[in-house]
């Protein structure tokens, strides 16, 4: 059907963005099989690692009282310094409020008591459906670490394939840590050394087949410094060029570069403690440019980043723009960063990704990305229909699936 005016585009695209199945590129989730690694619940909720952060920014609790506390005291401490001790206004503290809401529980109450009580009544297989159900989740990419002691067991003996939850091969440690992926890769029974040798690079390119094929991996990812730099002659440089690149190329995966993480800047806050810092465009331009057969996909962590990453992706069809991760998932800076993508890239981007470690968060992390995404899309489509063009409601389902999940599968899908 043609959209004839202004109220019609919002009634359409309120429609198309409230129905769209997302697919969700990025999380920490884990498919229920995975038991207790996948955490849910309010304690897990107020122990995010964003928030305590913003906990230490007002506490004056040592690092390390605090890490002793159980998990449902170092909840209560954040609850009482967060929420009741001053507004709740910070992204990552309404999102708890967003998710408790829309469960259907009364946060005017307050009661911390009551919302354990009910997460206590849920059964996990439940929750994950009524999760899903509530985000409009279609499926969700996991992070998996081969290196991971609890996760690889699960994955040897007591996988349940899950079609909610696809697989990502997570490989920092190997192109981050080679000295300490050597002993553990030889463990696993593989015959390697720390130097390159052609016995060692054949070796590691069978590991990473045999865990892509194994989780039935459809990208492989790695987390990156800003210095991150590429060609490189380093142990990284060479363990990317020789064994992480061949073998994406060979499996037709996709490595996924999430740039610009600076770990443990303050270590006593642990997970809590990584920051941001400004990373260069050269080594991803590199990168695509002599591996125009291996796809790319990119998100960068660092505002000022984000308007090369457009560019770059404009000039190079094997890399992928997705998401708005961690420090700039808030609502002004996705709202900039989709609106200069879909400036400078049109609709082939993926907007979001959610990042999510607690179940429960796909809830709030979607809702309010949604608004944002939807508010910028109503503005690009009514400057379209403002020249003249005429847009059927189909037309613009098509886009919306795109943003939230088509174009992503387009891009694993096509060839090079
Ligand atoms: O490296 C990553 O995948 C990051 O997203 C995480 O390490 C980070 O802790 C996070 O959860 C950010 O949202
Ligand atoms: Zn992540």
């Amino acid at each position: 059907m043609r959209i004839a005016n202004a109220k019609a585009l919002k009634g359409a695209l309120d429609r198309a963005i409230r129905e769209v199945g997302i697919t969700d590129v990025h999380t920490h989730l884990y498919a229920p099989c995975f038991r207790e690694l996948q955490c849910w619940g309010i304690d897990e909720l107020l122990t995010y690692h964003y928030l305590i952060a913003e906990f230490f920014r007002v506490s004056e609790m040592p690092y390390d009282d605090f890490w002793k506390l159980p998990k449902s005291g170092q909840a209560d401490v954040i609850w009482k310094a967060l929420f009741m001790e001053r507004s709740p206004l910070s992204e990552a503290c309404r999102g708890v409020l967003t998710v408790l809401d829309r469960l259907g529980l009364d946060v005017r109450k307050r009661d911390l008591a009551a919302y354990r009580k009910h997460f206590g009544k849920q059964k996990l297989e439940k929750h994950v459906v009524r999760v899903f159900e509530l985000s409009g989740l279609r499926d969700c990419y996991m992070t998996n670490d081969p290196f991971d002691d609890l996760e690889r067991p699960v994955w040897e003996n007591g996988y349940r394939k899950d079609e909610r939850f696809k697989a990502a091969l997570r490989i920092d440690p190997i192109l981050l840590g080679w000295e300490n992926a050597v002993p553990r890769l030889r463990q696993f029974g593989y015959d390697v050394g720390p130097g390159l040798s052609d016995r060692t690079v054949e070796e590691t390119r069978r590991f990473l087949r045999e865990w892509a094929r194994r989780m039935e991996g459809r990208y492989v990812g790695v987390s990156l410094p800003p210095t991150f730099d590429y060609p490189e002659d380093s142990v990284t440089g060479r363990v990317l060029e020789k064994v992480v690149l061949p073998v994406c190329r060979e499996l037709d995966l996709p490595l996924a570069l999430m740039i610009g993480v600076k770990r443990r800047v303050n270590p006593g806050l642990r997970m809590a403690g990584d920051a941001v810092g400004l990373a260069r465009i050269e080594p991803v331009e590199e990168l695509c440019a002599r591996n125009p057969k291996n796809k790319f996909m990119l998100t960068m962590l660092a505002r000022e980043n984000q308007h090369a990453a457009c560019v770059a992706a404009r000039k190079f069809r094997n890399l992928h723009v997705f998401g708005c991760w961690w420090f700039v998932n808030n609502p002004s800076i996705i709202a900039e960063i989709t609106r200069e993508r879909i400036e400078l890239l049109g609709p082939a981007i993926t907007p979001q990704h959610s990042d999510a470690r607690v179940l429960d968060q796909v809830v709030y992390k979607w809702d309010h990305s949604k608004k944002v995404i939807g508010d910028v899309l109503l503005e690009k489509y009514t400057d379209l229909l403002g020249s003249g063009w005429a847009l059927d409601e189909k037309e613009l389902r098509r886009d919306v699936e795109g943003f939230f999940g088509g174009n992503f599968r387009a891009f694993l899908a096509r060839s090079l």
